[in-house]
């Protein structure tokens, strides 16, 4: 609990059986979270079976793969179904630390903020902690074309640690988003496009081999989906086109 909120973290797990417990009791020791959400997305490992052994934990099983979106659907439904005030996406690949967790908590249990995202480029160690060189230039370049396309000025649009607050969940139309890497970033531009200020926080990257990490060709697509994000955006706030990401009567002009 943060105060009275409820907080959950969900984790949109795949192939996590090596990473998966050190996470969850890492994500347990921070002391504010009060159950978690694990969807598995038909993985070919123990991470079901991992899973299923973990204390205050809900497991929901994909019949088959859906993809890291499709999985993220699941895990926001969920998470509002189980009365989640405030809810901390972590990946389960132990990339990102757990213990930014109260931190982001407290951000959005304060009402100050209804999305704070933990950012492994504003420390400026991303390349320190392992991020392939290819990763941390696409990841600029990608950045620095989306914050002119959706005018504003994040750092990154592209860490996959996130808190959101209950109402936020309800608000967006996520259902219209991919069931793919780039939900993620769609997501992020319905936020912007609903009028929310997103936060961020910096955060430790860390790569290694048990880690999940998404590959070169899945790269390339999720590249070129973030730019047409993007666009469909601008077209959109120019009416110029219509997107169902991103509906009129969600949009607060600003
Ligand atoms: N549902 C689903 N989840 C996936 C899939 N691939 C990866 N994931 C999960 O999504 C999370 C992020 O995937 P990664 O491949 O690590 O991608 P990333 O963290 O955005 O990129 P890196 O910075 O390179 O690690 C991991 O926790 C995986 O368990 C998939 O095909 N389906
Ligand atoms: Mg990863």
């Amino acid at each position: 609990m943060f105060r009275d909120k409820k907080v959950v973290v969900v984790m949109p797990a795949y192939n996590a059986a090596k990473t998966l417990r050190q996470t969850y009791d890492e994500v347990m020791e921070q002391g504010v979270v009060d159950s978690v959400i694990i969807v598995d997305d038909a993985s070919r490992d123990d991470t079901a079976e991992i899973a299923r052994e973990l204390p205050n934990t809900k497991v929901f099983t994909h019949p088959s793969n859906l993809g890291y979106g499709g999985n993220q659907k699941t895990c926001y439904r969920l998470a509002l179904e189980a009365g989640a005030d405030i809810v901390i996406m972590v990946h389960p690949d132990y990339q990102y630390t757990p213990k930014l967790i109260p931190a982001m908590a407290s951000m959005i249990g304060n009402g100050l903020y209804a999305c704070v995202l933990g950012s492994r480029i504003l420390g400026g160690h991303s390349i320190k902690g392992g991020m392939p060189v290819w990763k941390y230039v696409a990841n600029r370049f990608l950045t620095f074309a989306e914050n002119i396309l959706l005018g504003a000025k994040l750092s990154e649009y592209h860490t996959g640690y996130r808190a959101f607050s209950r109402e936020i969940l309800n608000t967006l139309p996520l259902d219209q988003n991919s069931d793919d890497f780039v939900f993620d970033n769609q997501m992020l531009a319905q936020i912007l496009w609903s009028g929310y200020t997103i936060a961020e926080v910096s955060c430790p990257t860390k790569y290694f081999p048990e880690a999940s990490s998404i590959n070169l060709p899945r790269s390339i697509k999720y590249g070129f989906g973030c730019l047409a994000t993007g666009l469909a955006f601008r077209l959109a706030k120019m009416r110029l086109a219509k997107s169902k990401l991103f509906p009129l009567d969600k949009e607060k002009l600003v």
